[in-house]
């Protein structure tokens, strides 16, 4: 520990402190932009620089180490002008065209103009004048409202190992984008959207569906269908000023019949289906001699990693179609057989907390008899947008259910929306099949947790299952990294593409990012919680599921479910 006074207050910090975190210890708040802890600490935008006696140079806090009998001071007026001139050097090469901002009155760097009391920019920037990137299916680059803090590219780089931008260009012509003057489609971006997540400003956000989705509401000939993915339940309150962690799922059903979809099901049913399809392809793999470790396939962030990164891998990949992309199918096969409706006048809505489920719908090798499985992805954060714009006061709302005959579902299928959640809600029902019995102790503790990866052996029906658990394409690939250089042995493997799953997907509510922790903590509690309160928490025990089997389906990897709900991958 060192002794220090900051702003003539005395404070003992751990050595290894930085003046940034010491004020924050002392509950003094020092202004930042650039800066996202243990991700992207390099003073770049010196917002946060401090006096320090004895040093003639302001320093920025987030990079300078404590050391004893320091002296800071963090509020003279030449820090104070300091900052507001290096806060009008980044305003005066912005676009500042914040009203039509789609991260107008969530923008750190508008609060912090505000905060500043700027009332004018003294400076004349260079502003040259970009295009747009819109070549992804998922994700629109903005570099004209860029502020060049490169968090974006720190958890690209460091958090996701997937390197699909950097800083291009010199001086006044730097720009994040990815190499060669490439769009993102070109680039190896995996659609993550985490740079989203990252952004302090509108320059990355998600490609917008919701005026296709106004489109089909207003078309007379369309039966248009919402569904609801794990995940969004437990964020959507977020955007209308909830506590993190809200579980609003009655209000969300409310909000999208007021909006006026025909039917409203649920995610969660189809998810139940999944661990129908892929407990039965894994018992096949482990009994008939199949490619080990199966790996799940639910997240396309990581099926785009695993096909760019990892060729070698893919047949190991479970070959089920993700949640929603199965309960699309069944809407546009069961669904429309049963209601007389013909399938091509169905419109498919899916609200998800991930940005890559707008560019899965597009894969070809989803299309069944000529028709997409979803037309349109809504994230969690374009769907608050419709609610907001409807006029509709989402708090007060009633709860509503969803509608069935593919609205109900397991506890096993809300944990999904977490990380270890899929392989939990695997194990309940494999160990169930395995054992033919009813076990009662299915909380599988050693998969859940925030740690980037999670191993355990299970004992199932008397044979050891080796598993593990990775969340954030970073940490698969240490564990794909691991298996293939022989450290490491495993039957069966969940990869989510989001660092903590889908509750912390590049669709969802976004908030200071030095403040994830607790909202991923919020959101991970609330997950569990949803799942206790279920009367039914095991896949293979919800009845829709066995009567889906019994009038449709027949049988588990039967032909119909071959045809509907499985997939392939491309090297
Ligand atoms: Fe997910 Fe999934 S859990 S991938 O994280 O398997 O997005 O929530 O919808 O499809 O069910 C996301 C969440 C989601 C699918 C399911």
């Amino acid at each position: 520990k060192v002794r220090i006074t900051i702003d003539g207050i005395p404070v003992e910090v751990p050595a290894n402190y930085t003046v940034l975190q010491a004020a924050k210890y002392a509950n003094i708040d020092i202004p930042t932009l650039c800066y996202l802890k243990e991700i992207n600490e390099i003073g770049a935008c010196r917002l946060c620089v401090v006096e320090i006696k004895g040093v003639r140079n302001l320093q920025t806090s987030c990079v300078y180490p404590v050391s004893d009998g320091m002296e800071i001071y963090t509020n003279t007026p030449r820090v104070r002008e300091a900052r507001k001139s290096n806060l009008e050097l980044i305003l005066s090469a912005h676009d500042r065209s914040c009203l039509t901002c789609v991260r107008s009155g969530n923008c750190e760097l508008q609060d912090l103009s505000r905060k500043f009391g700027i009332d004018e920019i003294r400076f004349m920037g260079e502003n040259i004048k970009y295009q747009k990137d819109e070549s992804s299916p998922s994700i629109v680059r903005d570099p004209n409202k860029c502020v060049l803090c490169r968090r974006c590219v720190a958890t690209c780089n460091n958090v996701q190992n997937v390197f699909a931008i950097g800083m291009v260009n010199r001086g006044f012509k730097t720009i994040v984008a990815p190499s060669f003057g490439r769009g993102l489609n070109e680039s190896p971006c995996i659609s993550c959207g985490q740079c989203i997540e990252a952004c302090p400003v509108g320059a990355i956000y998600e490609k917008d569906h919701t005026k296709m989705v106004y489109d089909a509401l207003l078309d007379e000939k369309k039966y248009v269908v919402a569904q609801t993915a794990p995940a969004v339940r437990v964020a959507l309150g977020e955007e209308f000023g909830m506590p993190y962690g809200s579980i609003v799922t009655g209000k969300m059903v409310s909000a999208l019949k007021r909006l006026g979809f025909d039917k409203v099901f649920d995610t969660d049913f189809a998810a139940d289906l999944t661990i129908i399809e892929e407990g039965n392809e894994l018992l096949k793999r482990l009994n008939e001699g199949g490619k080990l470790p199966m790996i799940t396939s639910c997240s396309p962030g990581w099926i785009n990693y695993c096909e760019r990164y990892y060729p070698e891998f893919i047949d190991n990949l479970s070959t089920c179609k993700s949640p929603h992309m199965m309960m699309g199918a069944i809407i546009k096969s069961y669904f429309a057989e049963k209601e007389g409706i013909d399938p091509k006048d169905i419109f498919v809505v899916s609200i998800m907390p991930c940005t890559a489920k707008k560019g899965e719908i597009d894969r070809p090798q989803m299309i069944v008899d000529g028709m997409k499985d979803v037309d349109a992805v809504l994230t969690t954060r374009e769907l608050a947008r419709m609610i907001k714009q409807s006029g509709i006061d989402f708090v007060s709302l009633p709860d509503s259910e969803y509608d069935n005959p593919l609205g109900e579902s397991s506890g096993a299928a809300v944990i999904f929306g977490a990380t270890g959640g899929v392989m939990e809600a695997a194990l309940r029902t494999v160990a169930d099949i395995v054992e033919g019995r009813d076990i009662e102790n299915f909380e599988y503790e050693e998969v859940r947790g925030l740690e980037g990866i999670k191993e355990a052996k299970i004992d199932i029906g008397g044979k050891e299952i080796k598993i593990a658990v990775a969340n954030g394409t970073g940490n698969a690939k240490k564990l794909l990294d691991k298996i293939k250089n022989g450290e490491a042995e495993y039957h069966f493997i969940e990869v989510m593409g989001c660092p903590g799953g889908c509750i912390m997907g590049g669709g969802q509510p976004i908030h200071n990012p030095n403040e994830k922790d607790l909202v991923r903590e919020s959101r991970l509690k609330a997950i569990y919680e949803a799942d206790k309160d279920l009367p039914i928490r095991k896949s293979h025990k919800n009845p829709m599921i066995t009567k889906l089997y019994e009038e449709f389906l027949t049988s588990p990897l039967g032909e119909k479910s071959h045809h509907l709900l499985h997939t392939t991958y491309s090297k």
